[in-house]
């Protein structure tokens, strides 16, 4: 069990592209089809190359689809990251069908798979903030607390970036972080 102030030194914001970090893994916000979309992941897709939608498809006729909350994992293909987990964030619907713990889980699974894995760095990007238009600040605060709480009992992860796209979404980030 770590303390707060451990855990926090392991969170780091910064703003950027996700498909160039270096990390050992990199989460995608994707649809339950796994097979690509717009947004991040479009660009994940784009800049892993054909490999990694190989792969998603594998796990579609294997699987079926991946439900909102849950996540599987690929590898890297072209990219730095040596894996990808694809994440299933909630579509904002007003608060009134649990997106808040459907976004939570959608966490929650990325580290639970990313520990299985052995992966000790991993990036995230905002979940459901963007085409599913979950609102930042609400999503930042259980992206940290998620990410936070599970730090303090996990220590196999030993950093966990997000990689934000614009400056709004970093300050909101930056704020949930503060007032943990
Ligand atoms: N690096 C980091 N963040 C990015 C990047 C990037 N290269 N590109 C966009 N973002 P979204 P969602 C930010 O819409 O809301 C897709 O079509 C973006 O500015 O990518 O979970 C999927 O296939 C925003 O802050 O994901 C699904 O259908 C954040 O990433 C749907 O969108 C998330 O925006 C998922 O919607």
């Amino acid at each position: 069990m770590s303390d707060l102030k451990d855990v926090l030194d392991k969170i780091e914001l910064t703003i950027g592209d996700i498909t160039e970090e270096e990390t050992d893994a990199i989460v995608n916000a994707a649809n339950p089809s796994l097979l690509g979309g717009g947004g991040v992941d479009g660009a994940i897709h784009r800049a892993g190359g054909p490999e990694i939608l190989e792969e998603c498809k594998e796990i579609r006729r294997k699987y079926g689809k991946c439900l909102p909350g849950h996540a599987v994992i690929t590898g890297g293909g072209n990219l730095k990251a040596k894996y990808v987990i694809h994440t299933v964030g909630p579509i904002w619907q007003g608060g009134i069908a649990d997106e808040d713990n459907v976004l939570r889980n959608a966490y929650l699974n990325s580290l639970k798979l990313a520990s299985q894995y052995g992966i000790k760095t991993i990036s995230f990007p905002s979940i459901s903030t963007g085409a599913y238009r979950f609102p930042v600040d609400r999503a930042a605060a259980i992206a940290i607390d998620t990410v936070a709480n599970y730090l303090k009992e996990d220590s196999s992860i030993e950093k966990v970036r997000f990689i934000l796209f614009d400056e709004d979404t970093y300050r909101q980030y930056e704020r949930a972080k503060q007032s943990l």
